[in-house]
């Protein structure tokens, strides 16, 4: 466990850049004032060395919930709730699945994965640290004016973001945008996409799931962060989406659902996905909006709000607690 050097950093950022033909990102500020270490980690690469066992990956996905939490401090802005109901799943999706790492984010035949719900993007730059992808200390510079780790994805800051998000609605329909893709250019690789409970009431959410179906998209494997909150309220107070899983059957999409902070059942549909063919994947992972910090578990609460010194003190040491 060892916090990469600079030198290695700089390489890094290079190669991927390199690989992904684009101009280096505009480098971060170095100079802004530290309120909060980050959680050394392992440096670039070590995706291969990681352990990957389920009790591991438990592990890994709380130490990025504090991640998240520091993140989020130090920004002063952002989404805490969206993205600590979705570290559980990203862990596992990232780490077995997609396994993103430093040498593929630019190849054509890597797994793709767009998280619609663009704001839960903290989520997604923890596990792209872990991954090596990005160097982990830049985590801090979440939301900074000329930070590359901007407050939702975008993909000409960050190659390694696939898709630019935060318009609620439009990620699935890039993502079977790319399944189609896949299909016609005749590659194996899957297409992966997670999105909100309330980003599922935007109409373009459902010409995607029936496009989808209707061309037998089995490389395309949804999965919904479904904890039960909007902005606004309660998710089916607002714009009820029960009975979801018989309305996506109906659709045509082979349906599943479990508790998305359980990480074995993530891990057992997952690669239930992979096995079924002939139509697109949706799990419907049923999660706590703010999981992991006592305080935060509310449907609303926590949507858009940055912890304070003494939030994320609270918060962090009740993460912690779960380490041991
Ligand atoms: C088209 C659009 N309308 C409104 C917003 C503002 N907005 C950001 S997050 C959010 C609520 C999303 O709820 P949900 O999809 O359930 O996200 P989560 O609970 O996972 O944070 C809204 C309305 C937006 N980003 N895009
Ligand atoms: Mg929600």
């Amino acid at each position: 466990m060892n916090r990469c050097s600079i030198h290695e950093k700089d390489r890094h950022l290079r190669v991927i850049s390199d690989i992904a033909g684009i101009d280096v990102p505009p480098r971060i500020q170095r100079n802004q004032p530290r309120k909060i270490a980050l959680i050394p980690i392992h440096n670039v690469q070590l995706l291969k060395q990681m352990d990957l066992t389920l009790p591991a990956l438990q592990r890994s996905a709380n130490e990025m919930r504090i991640d998240i939490i520091r993140m989020l401090h130090a920004a002063g802005s952002g989404h805490p709730g969206g993205s600590l109901s979705l570290i559980d799943i990203l862990t596992v999706l990232f780490f077995r699945y997609v396994k993103r790492s430093p040498d593929n984010v630019a190849d054509p035949d890597r797994h793709r994965f767009v998280l619609s719900k663009g704001h839960g993007v903290p989520a997604l730059y923890a596990v792209l640290a872990r991954s090596g992808v990005i160097p982990h200390e830049d985590l801090l510079t979440l939301r900074k004016v000329d930070s590359y780790l901007q407050g939702h994805p975008h993909n000409r800051s960050l190659p390694a973001v696939e898709a630019s998000t935060g318009s609620l609605g439009q990620g699935l329909s890039i993502a079977q945008g790319m399944a189609m893709t896949a299909k016609l250019d005749g590659k194996p690789y899957k297409v992966y996409c997670v999105t909100g409970d309330g980003e599922t009431q935007e109409g373009q959410t459902w010409e995607a799931l029936l496009s989808a179906a209707h061309f037998k998209l089995d490389n395309l494997i949804v999965l919904l962060d479904y904890n039960k909150g909007q902005i606004d309220g309660p998710t089916n107070d607002i714009l009820n989406l029960e009975p979801l899983a018989a309305k996506l059957q109906a659709f045509n999409w082979d349906v599943q659902e479990i508790d998305g902070h359980d990480i074995g059942a993530i891990d057992a549909a997952l690669t239930r996905a992979q096995e079924e063919a002939g139509k697109p994947h949706y799990i419907i992972a049923h999660t706590v909006k703010g999981k992991g910090v006592s305080f935060m578990e509310h449907p609303t609460e926590w949507h858009g709000k940055a912890p304070n010194n003494a939030e994320a003190d609270a918060a962090i040491k009740e993460i912690e607690a779960l380490l041991t």
